[in-house]
């Protein structure tokens, strides 16, 4: 396990905070930066540091002389003078308070200095007796949104977000995978369902020796308090916020437990119903007939032996599911082999962080076949947004690196898009005639997110409309666990869409994930397709793709529902013709 460069990385991305706070300017990208590398890292820290000093910590990207001399400081004396320094000037709970949405680092100064408000509790009690908004900077409309922000988080009562949560489950999940004394490992629950947002973690494991892997698992570096330790079961609360449960099965039962724990509970009582009116006992134990044992090893015989064909977990949520596997008209669902390529990339040329060139590489590593660079357009000026004068600049430059593909026998097309902004009327930023000449065109709307139901959708429609624009980016607005969806009529969207052929975008960003699962349900049953897509800023946000695809998965998409399932022929062919 990691440990040390979880713990780094916390206080890495605590101190960008800090410095934001003291509007310290690129500091605080450089320790973000820094931390990503540390969660990545497949090297325990203190491992690198062992086998070359500084200097081999230098070589990890995004750390360098300073970096990895606070690096060295924790490793030697378990804490970073800097951070302390920080802690001491400005006490705040700062996760807490940067979860509410509109409240940023310079706010939040602000809130501490006049008003000593240090965490959630303070910060709602100071808006509701109306303290913020004769603040200069804030007013009533700031004092109501910081509320409807507080509002939000207690609705989502300590779920996080999928995106939270699965990189430490990743790395956990190979520890215990690696352990001699476990046979089988699977996840449970939620996070098998790939939920958006996940209450607790859900371990199922089979042993050699129940009683190690549950002492292993109890103290597993990042355990912050034991729930409880019994026969079976292990619960514990992770410092990252959130808990875990671990159960330990009999190797003849695995399959029922996985199918019973995995849920969802709603899916579970359906299933057992099933069981009873064929005769049969359905429990975590296994498929019972009387008091023999018919399945329960393995998943797929515990489906087979009630009559049904195995159900993708992210399925099982009691939608249908049991009905269409009756009936033999369960969907195919899309998987992560199937994607061709990425087409919401933002490269540098829009102040991401890697060159057009490094992102394609990066795709061709992901096996894809092709990468679309859609960059931020004039009207969005704080992401250095492109005018015309520079689409079209771009635009020589991806057929130069195009014709250096071809001279060199490389098989990889970089298409040229741009994620442009659907003004408040519905008009596009960027003029049409420019517009015709990329090979696709995004539109988005990031701006005015609060307008009425009606004005929203005449202006998404007329976005829609307009014979330029191929595909809806962020079709919600929402952001998971944090802000609700604009006012929008989904079905009219859907119709619109329809008429014009455009497609609308899942979101793979685990904190936007714009197209909730039912929508994209009825995006299918309409027949509008969609694309899956990072909105990668850097290289390694294309990583991401994967919750985009859980989230069609979960909204029962089919290869054929998700352009870029297709090939780069068959992808082209979805674009408008201008
Ligand atoms: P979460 O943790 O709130 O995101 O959602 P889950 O689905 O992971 O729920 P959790 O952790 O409480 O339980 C894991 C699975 O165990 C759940 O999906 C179904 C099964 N399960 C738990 N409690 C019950 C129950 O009382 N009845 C039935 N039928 N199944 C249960
Ligand atoms: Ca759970
Ligand atoms: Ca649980």
């Amino acid at each position: 396990m990691r440990v040390k460069n979880q713990e780094i990385a916390k206080i890495f991305n605590e101190m960008a905070r800090f410095l934001q706070i003291e509007q310290v300017p690129f500091k605080p990208q450089a320790y973000q930066k820094a931390a990503f590398s540390l969660q990545a890292l497949k090297e325990e820290v203190s491992e690198t540091y062992l086998r070359g000093g500084k200097k081999a910590l230098q070589e990890i990207p995004g750390i360098g002389k300073s970096l990895s001399e606070q690096i060295e400081e924790y490793l030697k004396t378990g804490k970073i003078k800097a951070y302390s320094q920080f802690r001491k000037k400005l006490p705040l709970n700062m996760a807490e308070l940067m979860g509410v949405e509109g409240l940023g680092p310079r706010k939040i100064k602000i809130l501490y200095q006049k008003l000593g408000i240090s965490n959630l509790k303070e910060l709602e009690k100071a808006a509701i007796t109306h303290k913020i908004a004769p603040l200069f900077g804030f007013g009533a409309k700031t004092e109501e949104n910081i509320l409807q922000g507080i509002e939000f988080l207690k609705r989502s009562k300590g779920r996080l977000p999928i995106g939270d949560i699965m990189p430490t489950v990743n790395i956990i999940f190979d520890e215990l995978r690696r352990l001699p004394e476990v046979k089988k490992i699977s996840l449970a629950g939620s996070l098998r369902r790939r939920k958006e947002t996940i209450g607790d973690v859900d371990f199922l494991v089979v042993a050699k020796h129940t009683k190690k892997v549950m002492d292993y698992f109890v103290k597993l570096p990042g355990v912050e308090k034991i729930w409880g330790q019994g026969g079976t079961k292990a619960s514990v609360h992770m410092v990252n916020g959130f808990d875990m449960d671990l159960r330990v099965v009999p190797e003849k039962s695995y399959g029922a437990a996985l199918q019973y724990f995995t849920g969802s509970k709603e899916h579970n009582i359906l299933t057992r119903r099933i069981a009873i009116d064929k005769g049969l006992k359905l429990s975590e134990y296994g498929v019972f007939k009387g008091a023999k044992q018919v399945a329960g090893k393995t998943e797929a015989d515990v489906y087979a032996a009630i009559g049904l064909p195995f159900i993708e977990p992210e399925m099982r949520e009691d939608q249908g599911e049991i009905d269409a596997a009756l009936h033999g008209n369960l969907p195919h669902l899309v998987a992560l082999e199937d994607i061709t390529g990425d087409l919401h990339c933002h490269s540098h040329w829009n102040g991401g962080k890697h060159s057009i060139e490094q992102m394609a590489q990066q795709a061709m590593d992901l096996g894809y076949s092709y990468i679309g660079i859609s960059d931020h357009t004039k009207f969005l000026q704080i992401e250095k947004g492109l005018d015309e004068k520079k689409l079209l600049e771009q635009h020589k430059a991806i057929q130069k690196i195009n014709d250096g593909y071809k001279k060199k026998g490389i098989a990889f097309t970089v298409l040229h898009g741009c994620e442009s902004n659907i003004l408040n009327d519905g008009s596009i930023d960027i003029s049409d005639e420019v517009l015709a000449q990329l090979d696709y065109v995004i539109a988005g709307v990031h701006s005015s997110l609060k307008m009425p139901k009606d004005q929203m959708m005449a202006r998404i429609t007329k976005a829609m409309q307009n014979p330029n624009v191929d595909i809806i980016s962020h079709p919600t607005g929402r952001l998971v666990g944090k802000r609700d969806e604009y006012e929008h009529d989904f079905d009219n969207m859907l119709q619109v869409a329809k008429e014009t052929g455009t497609i609308l975008e899942i979101n793979a960003s685990p904190y936007r994930l714009d197209l909730r699962d039912l929508y994209i349900r009825r995006a299918k049953a309409e027949g509008v397709k969609m694309v899956i897509d990072t909105d990668a800023h850097q290289k390694e946000q294309m990583l991401l793709m994967e919750y985009g695809v859980w989230q069609a998965r979960r909204g029962w998409a089919e290869k054929e529902d998700i352009i870029n399932a297709q090939s780069l022929d068959k992808l082209m062919q979805y674009f408008k013709k201008t």
